[in-house]
């Protein structure tokens, strides 16, 4: 195979944003995430999810940020049930699951892989061994809902990143407790610009074998080490530049299922609550070491004291689920939910925020109640991919965001959505005509292929 060495080129940072699928709902299915089990039972309305989230997509696009789109997945997930046993005709499989079992009917029909930061691990052609663009698809094997997701996240990122000689993909790790994977959710990299080689920092809630070492009590903690490990080396990373840390057992079992909930990097900083992690001045110390290697950029560090904001108000805010986005001019904009303006002390924070000689000076604010109330913010939405001019040439150009396209997926919604779905209506065989439907037209939209069980049938 033709391997491409990269030329410098202008690297931007893309973000691929999970749009939210038909069958959005509050089943409750996520333990250890507070607002998915605060919220279960509550009727949701899919139609205002999916179009908050394309207004975010939209706004950050015309702010000139890079913009690209990943489809739902086929809900409820008529292969799963089947491979659980039940059997008959689609509308029979629904039937016999929502009386039989009706957990597994609301895992089968999840909205979850809205959450694209979930989707994989990406590491940049500028760090991977080979000069080129690594995605490693999360097992998300926690949960019996997130675990189904790989094997379709894979057809997508593949529909999308076709290329051999710049992009590889790696499949999910093996699925098992040891191994949990979450996906980007629990990883970040640092680089003095984008396109330069730079720091990959994973981290982690826990050893997946070691059972002396300190877990949380409370809650899973669904990454475990050893798939860090794992997804660092299929990366062929350099350990000189590879940070693994431990989050802090306790802010897991204050709801932080996920490092993104209480850390969010960009560039040359690092946005974070002082409870982050285990020996969180280590974990400092050896970013900035390493980081030093790589760029003469000051590395900033902004710590938010528990005194200024509590864990419990920076997981009900959703604070550090936020997108921190390099601006043209080489300065940052973070992009936080509304719940952070309701929240007196959050929204004090930031306000001194913008007065500090750091990076970030300007705060974009955006409605996604709807994703919120399932635990999901800004930053959970996005898969960040790094890509470089000829990187970027070879993306599928349908999926990347335009006012043609943002009119397009309003209209789709508006078309096949409902605006009200409680759990009950999981139940409806309907409900499975719509979302395909609905999924088969956005394949030629957005120009896919074959990716959904149903069409590969
Ligand atoms: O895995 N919620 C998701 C939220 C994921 C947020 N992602 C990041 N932090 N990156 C989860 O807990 C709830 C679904 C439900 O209850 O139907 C859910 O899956």
């Amino acid at each position: 195979m033709n391997i491409v060495r990269n030329s410098p080129g202008v690297t931007h940072e893309f973000n691929f944003d999970g749009l939210v699928g038909p069958s959005h709902n509050y089943s409750g299915l996520s333990f250890g995430n507070i607002a998915s089990k605060n919220n279960q039972g509550a009727t949701a309305n899919p139609k205002a999810a999916a179009l908050q989230g394309l207004a975010k997509m939209k706004a950050l696009h015309d702010r000139g940020f890079k913009q690209g789109v990943l489809a739902p997945h086929e809900r409820p997930c008529i292969a799963t049930l089947r491979a659980l046993g039940f059997a008959g005709t689609d509308a029979m499989i629904v039937g016999a699951a929502a009386k039989q079992a009706p957990l597994l009917l609301s895992g089968a029909s999840s909205a979850s892989p809205m959450w694209a930061a979930n989707a994989a691990t990406v590491s940049p052609s500028a760090n991977s061994h080979d000069g080129r663009v690594h995605f490693t698809a999360a097992n998300l094997n926690n949960k019996f809902h997130r675990a189904i997701e790989h094997p379709t996240t894979s057809r997508l990122l593949r529909a999308i990143f076709t290329s051999d000689a710049h992009f590889v993909h790696h499949p999910a790790l093996p699925s098992c407790p040891q191994m949990g994977d979450e996906g980007a959710a629990n990883h970040t990299r640092f680089s003095g610009a984008y396109g330069e080689a730079g720091v990959e920092f994973f981290v982690y809630g826990a050893s997946g074998f070691d059972t002396q070492a300190s877990v949380p009590k409370r809650f899973p903690a669904r990454q475990t080490r050893e798939a860090s490990q794992a997804v660092a080396r299929l990366h062929g990373l350099d350990e000189a530049r590879t940070v693994f840390a431990q989050q802090h057992p306790d802010v897991i079992d204050a709801g932080v299922f996920h490092n993104d909930v209480i850390a969010v990097g960009n560039g040359n900083v690092l946005f974070c609550h002082e409870q982050a992690f285990l020996n969180q001045a280590g974990v400092y110390a050896e970013l900035r070491t390493k980081f030093a290697t790589t760029s003469r950029a000051i590395f900033h560090i902004i710590e938010v004291s528990a005194a200024e904001v509590s864990v419990a108000d920076a997981v009900s805010s959703y604070l550090f689920n936020s997108q921190l986005l390099t601006r043209a001019d080489g300065q940052m904009a973070l992009v936080v939910p509304e719940e952070c303006r309701a929240n007196a002390g959050v929204w004090a924070w930031l306000q001194k925020l913008l007065t500090l000689d750091t990076p970030i000076k300007e705060l974009l604010i955006f409605n996604l109640r709807e994703s919120m109330r399932n635990g999901g913010g800004p930053a959970c939405l996005r898969l960040r991919v790094e890509l470089n001019q000829q990187e970027a040439a070879m993306v599928n150009p349908a999926v990347l965001m335009s006012d043609a396209l943002f009119s397009q997926l309003n209209a789709w919604v508006e078309r096949h959505y409902r605006d009200r779905l409680a759990e009950a209506d999981l139940a409806d065989p309907q409900l499975l005509i719509e979302c395909r439907t609905a999924l088969d037209e956005l394949t030629r939209i957005l120009n896919l292929g074959k990716v959904y069980p149903f069409q590969l049938m």
